[in-house]
């Protein structure tokens, strides 16, 4: 695919190097690093997931804004600085224009992401769960969906938020045409839990089957992302009743204390993570590490 830098982004030139010699590019998002995982191990995280990219060949793109500058691809100074310090916004499609006017710094979000991937043509983006429709009445949806509804890139997760309404979520992907593929699954997966009892829209069980897939998606110029769904590696997953009885539990808790707002969802995991024991950090680290790699091997694929 030909592609021209957008004056507004500068990319890392191990990234340029690969876009200009038609390397494969796996892009990643940044908001889980900033917001999404307590530090340090933020970064250790986001250092591993770009090694599992580059553990086959595949060149990887964090993405994300420093000091008013977008940016595809951080030096490890860089990611280090992201990761670890303390006023970083995060910042969605909405966000971008206004952070980059005050020279602030930010975590990108996948809607964030995948506008800043598609700008130079980049295919395949890894993150761990799309934002979706929240649970109750706040009307609250994540811009991340009508991002995904046009904008045709593949995105590799383990479903969506696990305090999320999934449901629904699925509801509005059908509305907006944006196949979900459970890559051998044909449960739509519960990020921590590797089943929902929600169906995807189709199950395809080899690389092979998800490239060809793609191609004709891309080739017939249907303008929808795609969602490829990977389930939590079995070995760091949680069955659905634990983190259901978990999640209960939080709520109830956060609603006694007024907990709303965007306070509420890092105070739901952080107490996911205390109830569990650790095991939901565990899951988390583990399935994006998983979702980078398989990433990777798409885009290498498709290359
Ligand atoms: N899922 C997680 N942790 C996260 C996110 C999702 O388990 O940190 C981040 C992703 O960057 C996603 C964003 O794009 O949250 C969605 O936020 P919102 O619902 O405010 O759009
Ligand atoms: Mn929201």
């Amino acid at each position: 695919m030909p592609f021209e830098i957008p004056e507004w982004l500068r990319v890392h030139p191990d990234v340029a190097d690969a876009l200009e010699g038609k390397r494969a590019v796996v892009a990643l998002e940044s908001t889980v690093i900033t917001h999404g995982l307590p530090r340090p191990v933020n970064l250790d995280l986001a250092r591993r997931m770009e090694a599992e990219v580059l553990s086959i060949d595949v060149q990887p793109a964090t993405v994300a804004i420093l000091d008013g500058v977008v940016r595809l691809g951080l030096s490890n100074a860089e990611l280090e600085r992201l990761a670890l310090s303390q006023n970083v916004r995060k910042v969605s499609r909405r966000d971008l224009a206004v952070t980059v006017a005050r020279r602030q710094s930010g975590g990108t979000t996948v809607a964030a992401t995948i506008f800043v991937a598609h700008s130079v043509g980049i295919q395949v983006f890894a993150t761990g769960g799309i934002g979706g429709v929240h649970r109750g009445v706040s009307g609250d949806i994540s811009a991340d969906l009508p991002e995904l509804a046009r904008t045709p890139i593949a995105v590799v997760c383990s479903g969506a938020k696990s305090i999320l309404d999934l449901p629904r979520t699925i509801e509005w992907l059908e509305t907006a045409s944006v196949p979900v593929i459970g890559w051998g699954t044909d449960e739509f997966p519960a990020f921590f839990s590797r089943s929902s009892g929600l169906p995807v829209s189709e199950s395809l069980t080899t690389l092979a089957e998800i490239v060809t897939f793609l191609r004709s998606h891309w080739r017939m110029g249907i303008e929808s992302g795609v969602l490829i769904c990977v389930p939590c590696p079995e070995e760091a997953a949680i069955p659905r009743n634990i983190i259901e009885e978990n999640l209960a539990q939080a709520e109830s808790e956060a609603l006694a204390s007024g907990i709303i707002g965007n306070e509420l969802t890092p105070f739901l995991l952080n107490r996911l993570a205390e109830l569990s024991e650790g095991s939901t950090l565990r899951a988390n680290l583990e399935l994006l590490k998983n979702n980078a790699h398989v990433a990777a091997t798409i885009a290498k694929a498709l290359t």
